[in-house]
């Protein structure tokens, strides 16, 4: 368990992520803004991250917020513009702050020049070949080209009116772009360009693993469809051999697509600063996840593993014990994450409630006691929790191809300040795109500020105090054995303790250096602590 690179800024950074929409409103609009991030980013400085990754700000109709880029090289009004983005890099590097911005190689936006274009065009043109143009099944073409479905419902496939479909993995308005054609590398390579130029420190890439689809478009084998599985694959978790049974994926993951980041790795060689890329990829195995950070590739890829765990010291321990064992061969860092905007808010998925809070501060103080590099989520330095939108109020895609609530509930504005809504969202009483709980009035940041059982001051101390080890106490994890519901291990000077049982149980020796609830001899439930 240990790696031994160079230290970049990125091996050990605490990166916040930031959804633009959701995040500060500077012009009362309701939609939270870049103006808005740079009045904020005091407040990221004094949180203690050592980065902000923005989501999606570029000219976009917004059908998935930001992730249907429609010009990649432009600002969307409702966000500011390019001065506002060069304002928000300059403040955030005054303030020593790095900025990660979010890339959509994926697909486009339909409003996207090239997609327009495409539907112009006849079948057959090279505009099409920009994209996964093919002509439908069946005897009139009424059938989709294959069987494969969209990630947010429903087929993968949409028909224009001379009889062709596109696929689109997302929504019918993110058609997917044909990597195949070197046109689109080279379009891409533009784009990175174009901000590392402006001075980002890195790239957040989006659906990293989905560029190229097997060349032949085939159907992709079903369970249900009990033709064939594929199975055999293997992997060393929690020290034993387990047997995994893995999806057909003729979607995701094609060997092609790391050509595509050792080609972007020499672009950011070329600048000075260590600038980086994080890969989202939602692999099958901590194995694939690990291909994406070879040394000519990617620097970073989000590791879920954690945030798809149960709440269980077991699985706990066969997360970190799986991710050094994949990503030692490559001598990549690994990443931690707990929440994000496309999940349920950890407080949540953990129960709840006061639960719920502990729990989820416990695993984050776990988490960022871990060799490599920890990403928060806005609001959950609050404790916030996943809310219950209203359908009205629903926006995510999903939500309007399936009917099921989607993402909306962990994407609802941050409180600030005030007794009210927007609780200082932005200025005024414009109500935010999503209404937030009247209970937030509790929960703002200027609530817990300086409250010393706040969420957000246990965030605050959490993170001075993994400054004072997080690149001194080097990247070997030796798990210690302190029961089958505890999770311990020691990490240089600090030895970590997570208690996922329901009874105390009794600490190692070591003072003690940071807590995420009352600690007194022993370890309560739902608790975990640093001691040095
Ligand atoms: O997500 C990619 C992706 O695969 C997710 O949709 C994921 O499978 C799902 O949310 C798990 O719950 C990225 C962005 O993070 C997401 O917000 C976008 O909607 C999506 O790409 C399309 O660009």
């Amino acid at each position: 368990m240990s790696f031994n690179d160079p230290i970049e800024w990125w091996r050990h950074a605490v990166t916040y992520q930031v959804y633009v929409r959701s995040f500060a409103d500077s012009d009362g609009d309701g939609i939270g803004d870049l103006p808005g991030i740079t009045a904020r980013l005091p407040y990221l400085r004094d949180l203690g991250v050592d980065a902000l990754w923005i989501t999606p700000f570029y000219t976009s109709p917004q059908h998935d917020h930001g992730y249907d880029v429609a010009d990649y090289c432009d600002v969307d009004p409702l966000f500011g513009d390019l001065a506002a983005a060069d304002a928000l890099l300059e403040r955030a590097h005054e303030l020593g702050l790095k900025v990660i911005v979010d890339l959509v190689p994926n697909h486009t936006s339909d409003q996207h020049e090239w997609f327009r274009a495409a539907l112009e065009a006849a079948p057959g043109s090279p505009e099409r070949e920009r994209y996964l143009f093919r002509a439908g099944r069946g005897v009139d073409g009424e059938l989709p080209p294959n069987n494969w479905n969209s990630v947010f419902g429903g087929p993968a496939w949409t028909r224009v009116p001379d009889g062709e479909c596109y696929l689109h993995l997302f929504d019918s308005t993110q058609p997917d772009l044909n990597w195949r054609n070197p046109e689109v590398g080279e379009m891409f390579e533009d784009v990175l360009t174009f901000w590392l130029d402006r001075g980002v420190d890195g790239f957040r890439v989006d659906v990293a693993h989905g560029l190229f689809k097997v060349e032949s478009l085939r159907d992709q084998v079903r369970d249900e469809d009990e033709e064939r599985r594929v199975s055999g694959a293997s992997s060393t978790t929690g020290g034993s051999m387990v047997e995994r049974t893995l999806r057909d994926d003729p979607m995701w993951d094609q060997p092609e697509v790391h050509d595509v980041y050792r080609r972007w790795h020499e672009i950011l060689d070329k600048y000075d600063g260590d600038r980086m890329l994080v890969a989202e990829a939602w692999t099958q195995t901590p194995e694939s996840m690990a291909r994406f950070v070879r040394p000519d590739e990617m620097s970073q890829s989000f590791n879920f593993s954690w945030l798809l765990a149960d709440w269980s010291a077991e699985e706990f321990a066969e997360v970190i014990t799986g991710t050094f064992a994949a990503l030692d061969p490559v001598g990549a860092t690994p990443t931690w994450v707990l929440s994000n905007h496309d999940v349920v808010r950890h407080t949540t998925r953990y129960g709840g409630g006061a639960q719920g809070l502990a729990r989820a501060k416990a695993a984050t103080l776990t988490m960022l006691a871990l060799p490599g590099s920890s990403y928060l989520y806005q609001g959950e330095e609050l404790g916030l929790e996943q809310v219950e939108v209203e359908p009205e109020f629903r926006q995510d895609p999903a939500w309007f191809r399936t009917g099921a609530p989607g993402r909306d509930g962990c994407r609802v504005p941050v409180p600030w300040s005030g007794d009210a809504a927007p609780f200082g969202f932005g200025p005024g009483t414009g109500q935010p795109w999503i209404p937030q709980p009247a209970e937030w009035a509790g929960l703002h940041v200027e609530a817990q500020t300086a409250d010393p059982e706040s969420t957000l001051e246990f965030y605050r101390s959490a993170l001075a105090v993994r400054r004072t080890f997080a690149l001194t106490a080097g990247d070997d994890v030796e798990l210690l054995d302190l029961g089958p519901d505890v999770l311990a291990f020691r990490r240089g000077p600090v030895t970590v303790v997570l208690n996922c049982g329901t009874t105390p149980v009794g600490l190692p020796d070591g003072e003690v250096l940071m807590a995420s609830g009352p600690v007194d001899g022993t370890l309560p439930a739902d608790t975990a602590v640093w001691l040095g």
